[in-house]
């Protein structure tokens, strides 16, 4: 059986049943659906859920699906203690898509005056969002030169019922074949896709050069070809066991206002002048299932997680062969801080660790290194290593005025250290142990003497302890 949405829905149901709710009675996709998930992130609850029935749409939702590393596990299939090494090794596997003629996303198609955007269960999430977002669409380009294809997610804000306003960050691939076109006063023709199975959603967010097929990454990651089909109105091939497809065009050196929206970092993105996306076509299946990314909380920050991880972890290796583990923690967003542990052979390393650390992810602003003694999961053994293995004007530098994002609402302007732009100042802390010197051990039991230890024998009446 290809892999789609369908599949790792089955997958999730058989395998982590706990993890996937189901709602029944109807919702509205204003506010009222991702209040549920709110309420459930209260309760520190973040599983993946399905709403049968939304509002002003007869297509069901499913929302949440990557906040949780279990579920981006089952995803890759790999054990979740094993996850960014699995994942590294399918990344590098390139596997070329192959052409297919019977797509079920092309079950149904709409053009012309039939295609209405407002017809999809287009979910408003944050308080001040300009309006209902799709923030799972992945967008699908192909460099007017090379003919190589590159996928990322943009958020689409809905405008109208046949116009969407997109952010391209200037450094993503996606702006750079853009603007190739502008330059020839040209649209540039491209495709949407909704829904899919979540190997294929997070392929868009790898960062591999621009020589790269992004689709044949996308394939290695599936451990299967992506089934790829031509497009009906445009000039691009789609993923055929996609739910929807949204094909259109940039219009070239159009901008208009966008935003306000929740973001990763948990503010909201100021209004900008965004692009601007004309819908030629809505393709979907029979019973297509709409996926949502509950942006600007954990399901978003998640989605770029083990990405990241992987880039900062194979990067690290580079100057420091005994790099052992990387974790962006959800409290730094899963960009802005990176815990990274490794086995530290001479004085002097934890630093190089950090700078290629800062420097494999642009968005990091603040690197920890520490001893391979230390879980890089476990966020209190990190700051406990900070606690008692720092002396903080040895184990600190900083770097001032580089790059990391305009979404950081503490991030500053080259001109004005007042105003809000794109620059932050890096920073590390090295809480590695000396090895030159002598340096106290850790105080706790003898370890053979508790890891042998069985619960059951000590409480006998619990199952679990
Ligand atoms: C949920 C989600 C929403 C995103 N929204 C945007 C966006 O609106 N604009 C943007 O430039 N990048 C956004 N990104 C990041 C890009 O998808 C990512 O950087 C991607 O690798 C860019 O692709 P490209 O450089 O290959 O074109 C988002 C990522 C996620 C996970
Ligand atoms: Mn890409």
């Amino acid at each position: 059986m290809a892999k789609d949405l369908r599949h790792y829905l089955d997958q999730l149901t058989r395998k982590l049943p706990a993890e996937y709710l189901r709602v029944k009675r109807e919702v509205d996709p204003l506010f009222e659906l991702p209040a549920v998930l709110r309420k459930l992130q209260d309760g520190d609850q973040y599983p993946a859920v399905m709403f049968e029935k939304v509002k002003g749409s007869r297509f069901p939702v499913v929302s949440n699906l990557f906040a949780s590393s279990n579920r981006l596990a089952l995803a890759f299939g790999v054990q979740v203690e094993n996850l960014v090494e699995g994942y590294m090794k399918l990344e590098d596997r390139l596997v070329a898509p192959v052409r297919v003629r019977n797509a079920p996303v092309q079950d149904r198609v709409l053009t012309g005056r039939r295609v209405d955007l407002t017809k999809l269960p287009i979910v408003t999430h944050c308080e001040k969002d300009a309006g209902p977002y799709i923030t799972s669409g992945v967008g699908v380009f192909k460099d007017p030169d090379t003919g190589i294809y590159d996928v990322g997610i943009f958020r689409l804000q809905l405008k109208e019922k046949n116009r969407l306003g997109v952010l391209y960050g200037a450094y993503s691939k996606a702006a750079r074949v853009i603007t190739k076109n502008e330059k020839r006063n040209k649209p540039t023709e491209m495709a949407v896709y909704i829904g899919h199975h979540p190997a294929s959603i997070l392929s868009s967010q790898t960062k591999v050069p621009a020589t790269v097929d992004e689709f044949s990454v996308m394939g290695g990651l599936l451990e299967e070809p992506v089934e790829t089909v031509d497009a009906k109105t445009v000039d691009v091939v789609v993923p055929a066991r996609a739910e929807f497809v949204l094909e259109g065009e940039i219009l070239p050196n159009v901008r208009e206002p966008e935003g306000p929206f929740g973001e990763y970092p948990w503010y909201y993105g100021l209004e900008r002048q965004s692009h601007v996306m004309r819908v030629r076509a809505i393709t979907h299946r029979d019973d297509a299932i709409y996926h949502d990314i509950f942006s600007g909380h954990r399901d978003h920050n998640m989605c770029g997680k083990i990405q990241r991880e992987a880039v900062i972890l194979k990067r690290v290796r580079m100057s420091v062969p005994g790099a052992r583990a990387v974790c962006l923690p959800v409290s730094g967003t899963c960009r802005h801080v990176g815990y990274i542990s490794m086995r530290k052979d001479f004085d002097g390393q934890g630093k190089i660790a950090a700078m290629a650390a800062l420097a494999a992810e642009t968005m990091m602003k603040l690197a920890v290194i520490v001893d391979d003694d230390i879980d890089v999961e476990n966020e209190s053994e990190v700051w406990w290593a900070v606690a008692t293995r720092t002396q903080a004007d040895r184990a600190i530098f900083m770097v001032p005025e580089a790059y990391v994002s305009e979404l950081d609402p503490s991030a500053y302007s080259i001109k004005d250290r007042n105003r809000r732009d794109y620059l932050n100042t890096k920073w590390a802390i090295d809480a590695t142990k000396p090895v030159g010197l002598p340096f106290e051990e850790r105080a706790d039991v003898p370890r053979d003497m508790w890891t042998k230890i069985k619960l059951q024998d000590y409480f006998p009446g619990k199952r679990r302890a």
